[in-house]
């Protein structure tokens, strides 16, 4: 049986919680692919609402194995605390399954986050401050500490040791910090080790035994498209591959098993941190959709950016992606508009573009060309088909689809499990 991907198309927090919950009733696992606990997926069930950073949201499926695969990286304080807040709700987090290369979050790496940031001042990232960056920096620089060096003491001193020189020296002359010492890393990741081990397995073959034996496997994106460090909009992007590519190095499953590539794609567009978004809107409409969309983070609580849907994202999401269909949320939040804009094409220097340029420099000066389409002021919320939308919700729906190059297949009215219209 397949594997099917989940991922954001646009700059994250389109809704891929709640439609990986959706799907979490029919798949045998849910595996996390990239990304860490800068990730906040919030799942509306009944009158409960749950904001998962690190694990999976298939952790909400009592059928489902949550899976942490090893393109993660894994703070494993936060990991612990958020298995302990999902415990006293009452859900069963015993399956949980972490890959022993998915590599670790250590303080040192908060600290660089944290201290890089402000000494970007203006030019600064807006990243999460969780450490994100500096864990993958350290893994690419091959000087990474990984989930299985924790039962390993002395492997872990001389890793957390080799990867502490260049830092410290960093930390103390450029930063005027205090070095941080190996021994009180050692210490408190040594406190980790035993109770995390019993979740910790080979990921990359339990899953493709499960593949092997018909089971379904979701792959769940962290952050979106455009955040991407190969296909975003780079440097203001998250360190890790959220698109389709990113699923398999970050899982060890094969292309050749992935038979749906399922886009999440916000009825309008959102972003949180730095960085280039031509359709923001700086107004009444921008404010409005911030309010009326409850756009803040859920990890840092920030007020979310927000604009007009934009096209030309969502189409090139389907290209670099090889997208099969599109989950378009949030269509509710749109109920009340008289004419709703989407950008169509850029306006670059007097140039008409219909795709995202590669350029950063042309992404920094694109204005959005934008159609107005008719809106709709009905409660869209109750509807259970697509017939039962407005006319020009339906038709605006129709449009999207048509501009961004796959088919929708489901319509998110509202932030609960059953607030979605599915298209068969
Ligand atoms: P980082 O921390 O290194 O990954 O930050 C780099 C950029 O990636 C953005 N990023 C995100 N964008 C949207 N949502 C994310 N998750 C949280 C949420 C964000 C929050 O669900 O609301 O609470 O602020 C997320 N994670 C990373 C980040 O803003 C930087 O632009
Ligand atoms: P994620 O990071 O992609 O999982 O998205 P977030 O959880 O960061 O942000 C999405 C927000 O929209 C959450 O508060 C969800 O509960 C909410 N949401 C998801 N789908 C819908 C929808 O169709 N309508 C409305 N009104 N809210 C939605
Ligand atoms: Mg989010």
């Amino acid at each position: 049986m397949p594997a099917l991907v989940l991922l954001g198309a646009q700059w994250g927090d389109e809704g891929k919680g709640k439609a990986t919950d959706l799907l979490g009733g029919s798949v045998d696992y849910v595996v996390r692919y990239q990304g860490g606990n800068n990730a906040g997926h919030t799942v509306v069930v009944g009158d409960q609402k749950y904001a998962l950073h690190l694990l999976p949201s298939g952790i909400l499926s009592p059928g489902c194995v949550p899976v942490i695969g090893n393109g993660v990286v894994v703070d494993p304080a936060v990991l612990l605390s958020e298995l302990s807040g999902l415990q006293g709700r009452g859900v069963d987090t015993s399956r949980l399954l972490i890959s022993g290369n998915a590599h670790l979050i250590t303080p040192y790496h908060q600290t660089l986050d944290k201290v890089t940031e402000r000494f970007l001042g203006t030019r600064r990232i807006g990243t999460t401050g969780r450490g994100i960056g500096p864990s993958y920096a350290d893994k690419i620089n091959r000087v990474g500490v990984r989930v299985q060096d924790l039962f390993d003491e002395s492997i872990l001193r001389q890793k957390v040791e080799a990867a502490l020189g260049d830092k410290n020296q960093i930390l103390v002359k450029i930063f005027n910090r205090r070095a941080i010492s190996t021994d009180q890393v050692v210490e408190e990741y040594l406190g980790y080790a035993d109770r995390i081990k019993d979740f910790v397995t080979d990921t990359t073959l339990v899953l493709n035994d499960a593949l092997d034996q018909d089971k379904v496997v979701l792959l769940e994106g962290g952050q979106g498209t455009l955040l991407d460090v190969d296909h975003g909009t780079y440097p203001f992007v998250t360190s890790s591959n959220p698109t389709a590519g990113g699923a398999c190095t970050g899982s060890g499953i094969g292309p050749t098993r992935i038979t749906r590539v399922i886009g999440i794609l916000k009825a309008y567009t959102t972003r949180v941190g730095s960085g280039p978004f031509p359709t923001e809107l700086h107004d009444a409409d921008g404010e409005a959709l911030r309010r009326i969309g409850g756009e803040r983070g859920v990890t840092t609580g920030r007020d979310r950016r927000c604009g007009w849907f934009d096209a030309v994202i969502a189409r090139y999401a389907t290209r670099v992606n090889g997208l099969t269909d599109f989950f378009l949320t949030k269509l509710d939040v749109l109920t009340g508009w008289e004419r709703i804009p989407v950008c169509v094409a850029y306006d670059i220097d007097g140039t008409r573009v219909e795709e995202l340029p590669y350029s950063q420099t042309d992404f920094h000066h694109a204005k959005p060309i934008y159609e107005t389409l008719p809106g709709w002021t009905e409660d869209i919320s109750a509807a259970k088909t697509f017939e039962e939308l407005p006319p020009n919700a339906k038709a605006y729906v129709k449009a999207l689809e048509e501009m961004s190059g796959a088919r929708i297949s489901a319509i998110g009215v509202g932030p609960g499990r059953n607030e979605t219209i599915e298209i068969n």
